[in-house]
């Protein structure tokens, strides 16, 4: 995408997002009825998904060419995931703590929804059997991302054994890679509209500004806990980002048309094709474009862990419980794997918190609690999932792909 546009079109954005919130704040009626517009913009992403992933991974593995370079990048990615998640999952406990949000509060009996109470007895062997998928074509259609990366990366390491065979499949997958990602620069042009109308579609979905406000109010504490610790993490994932690479601000503006997306979209899954997009037009490496990004949209989901540490010990205060060290020692082990579970799809977050609650034995009633806010607290933890993401695309790139060449 030619540079000028790129600006335009983050211009365009910007306003989509604050006509937005103001539509939504002051016009909810009218606000829900134009949802199909960000309908339309958010099922345009997410048809590119399945064939730029599967192309994107397959050739990112064939460029790699050497499987020991490929193998180191591998651990490389999965160290740098489990350590900015970890350092997340560490902020979110801290923030929890000290702000004690849960303090004082009564819970009422608001109906915890039955799509999460079916989520109750999900364990580390769900986590684990996800991994892969007995249909693929399945897995497609209910857009699960993992078990496709996974038989990807599977299928690309076999055609490494094939020498010049695997050489042609790699050329096709290669190209179809390309043709995807000119077809995200063509969708890139509906965001503004769309992110408009996703924003002010679900601010009125809550009743529009008033309403939302007084939801607010009621778990204040709590929104300002999850705001203030994912603040702190996106801050400490631009100084990884400066520290270990170089780059700056100019790499965060370079990202904003993906970020934004990710706030006006609540999903990191359909962001990704606009990641990918935004992080290749940084001059990263495709291979940690390829590599890097589809993995960690399903995988590296640090606001996500952040979130369900901070609200899983929100939920215990407002019980009036303490939980021991040990517990919380717990709350961490279980909040970084439920992250790993969790989808780049809206509301993910809020529905494998159960895994954390059922560890630490508290009752699933408590995420009545966080219903009302979860869809604007949502909006943040994506946002920082993807730029995790891109920080990590940025590092892998300079000190393993680079490093390798
Ligand atoms: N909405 C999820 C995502 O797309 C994050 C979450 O629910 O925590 O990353």
């Amino acid at each position: 995408m030619k540079t000028r546009h790129a600006y335009l079109l983050l211009l365009g954005i910007i306003i989509g997002a604050l006509a937005g919130i103001l539509t939504g704040w002051f016009l909810p009626d009218i606000s829900q009825k134009i949802s199909w517009v960000g309908q339309f913009f958010l099922n345009a992403l997410k048809m590119l998904i399945i064939p730029l992933i599967i192309a994107a991974v397959i050739s990112g593995i064939g460029t790699m060419g050497d499987l020991r370079r490929l193998g180191r990048l591998g651990s490389m990615t999965l160290v740098y995931y489990f350590t900015t998640t970890s350092v997340a999952v560490m902020i979110g406990l801290v923030v929890v703590n000290l702000i004690q949000p849960g303090a004082g509060m009564s819970l009422d009996n608001a109906e915890v929804p039955a799509h999460i109470l079916e989520k109750q007895g999900t364990g580390i062997a769900d986590i684990v059997l996800s991994l892969i998928s007995p249909n693929l074509i399945a897995a497609a259609a209910d857009m699960q991302l993992l078990p496709l990366i996974v038989f990807s990366i599977l299928f690309g390491l076999a055609l490494c054994t094939l020498g010049d065979r695997g050489r042609h499949v790699f050329m096709f997958f290669d190209g179809v890679n390309e043709a995807m990602m000119t077809l995200v620069n063509w969708v890139m042009y509906l965001a503004p509209i769309g992110i408009f109308s996703l924003i002010a579609s679900r601010l009125g979905q809550a009743g529009g500004g008033d309403a939302f406000f007084a939801e607010i109010q009621a778990v204040g504490w709590h929104v300002v806990t999850v705001l203030t610790g994912l603040g702190l993490h996106f801050i400490f994932l631009m100084g990884l980002l400066m520290l270990l690479t170089g780059r700056g601000m100019q790499y965060l503006a370079g990202l904003s048309r993906a970020l934004f997306t990710a706030f006006g979209t609540a999903s990191s899954t359909a962001t990704l094709p606009l990641t990918m997009e935004t992080v290749r037009a940084q001059n990263v490496d495709d291979k940690a474009v390829k590599f890097v990004l589809p993995l960690g949209s399903t995988v590296n989901m640090d606001g996500t862990a952040l979130y369900e540490a901070a609200a899983v010990l929100f939920i215990a205060q407002a019980y009036g419980l303490d939980l021991s060290f040990a517990q919380q020692c717990l709350v961490f082990i279980t909040a970084t794997l439920a992250a790993i579970g969790a989808a780049g799809i809206p509301e993910a977050g809020l529905v494998t918190m159960v895994i954390v609650l059922s560890a630490v034995g508290l009752p699933l009633d408590g995420i009545a609690l966080l219903l009302s806010v979860d869809w604007f607290l949502d909006r943040f933890r994506t946002t920082v999932n993807v730029w995790g993401d891109s920080v990590g695309a940025a590092i892998l790139d300079k000190h393993v792909i680079k490093k390798g060449a």
